[in-house]
């Protein structure tokens, strides 16, 4: 089967947009946040895309048809052509609506109003009208609120966009709500569910098994799992933390996108970190754009280098 053509169709037709993305919201709102993938039929991940509409055509012809295709976020910014974070949106979204069962689709970080990296994506909408805008990018936020977070099959893989939160239960995973927008202060203040979604969404790892510090001077901590200076949002974790929580979930192996610069294995191959899109090639310790493909989604997975990498 060759992948389902959707041309972007420009900027004329703002109504047929706005409906793609309730419709699309729509069917976001009825998959659960912690979804078990279903397992007859080979599964490719696939990591940051980031409006790099071409890779995402080309994983289409690869594997659309014969493979379930999920997504692990950040679909827009960072574009490496004219307005692709908007075909690439567009691309995805009209797949979705189509073949609901084909695609999974998780929450990025970038797929949050409060992310500045959202702002190329506020410029493309402009170009349906400076009076449309507005209307549209609430429209879009709600529709990223509704995106799943998790994916986890009963073979041992669990797939995110950032990284392991802070959890003490499977349930504290399985209990995040849809339609949370945003972050504000962090989310400070707010629900423990707020906390979890962002660090789904925000958090990284350290290959290390020594404890963490951070370097911030205004929340000093040290241990296993401390607040990410660098990202000024999330935390770090190291590898106490990640055989913790992995053993909490009953997963061997988790699959990530979100750092380009840790692309690749960690922590005994039980962690890899994907990148889909063109840019960032040459960072981590896994060179290349690549997936990464479940071909017998039936049998144990022990470590991710069960999974077969795929050069795009
Ligand atoms: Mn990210």
């Amino acid at each position: 089967m060759s992948r389902p053509n959707f041309d972007f169709p420009g900027f004329n037709d703002l109504e047929g947009f706005i409906t793609l993305l309730s419709d699309t919201r729509a069917i976001f709102k009825e998959e659960p946040n912690y979804q078990e993938l279903p397992l007859d039929r080979p599964i490719v991940f696939v990591g940051d895309t980031h409006g790099d509409i071409e890779t995402t055509e080309q994983i289409f012809d690869m594997f659309f048809g014969t493979h379930l295709i999920a997504m692990l976020g950040d679909y827009v910014t960072r574009a490496p052509v004219e307005h692709g974070s908007i075909k690439n949106i567009h691309y995805l979204f009209e797949v979705k609506r189509s073949h609901p069962e084909d695609l999974i689709l998780l929450r990025g970080n970038h797929e949050t109003p409060d992310h500045a990296g959202i702002i190329e994506i506020m410029l493309d909408l402009r170009e349906f009208g400076v009076d449309a805008w507005r209307n549209t990018s609430s429209t879009l936020y709600g529709t990223f609120s509704d995106m799943p977070y998790v994916v986890s099959t009963e073979n041992g893989l669990l797939g995110l966009h950032g990284g392991l939160p802070d959890i003490k239960s499977v349930r504290g995973l399985k209990l995040v709500p849809k339609g949370i927008e945003g972050f504000p202060n962090n989310g400070e203040g707010l629900p423990a569910h707020y906390q979890t979604a962002l660090q789904i969404l925000w958090n990284d790892h350290v290959a290390t098994d020594e404890p963490l510090i951070t370097l911030d001077g205004s929340k000093k901590e040290k241990g296993n799992s401390v607040y990410n200076y660098s990202r000024h949002t999330g935390r770090l974790y190291n590898q106490h933390h990640f055989n913790n929580v992995m053993s909490l979930l009953g997963k061997n192996v988790l699959v990530r996108g979100h750092d380009y610069n840790e692309k690749g294995y960690a922590f005994d191959d039980r962690l890899l970190t994907i990148f889909s899109a063109s840019k960032f090639v040459n960072h981590g310790n896994l060179k290349g754009k690549y997936v990464a493909v479940m071909d017998d989604p039936q049998k144990e997975l022990k470590t991710a280098k069960e999974l077969r990498i795929v050069q795009l």
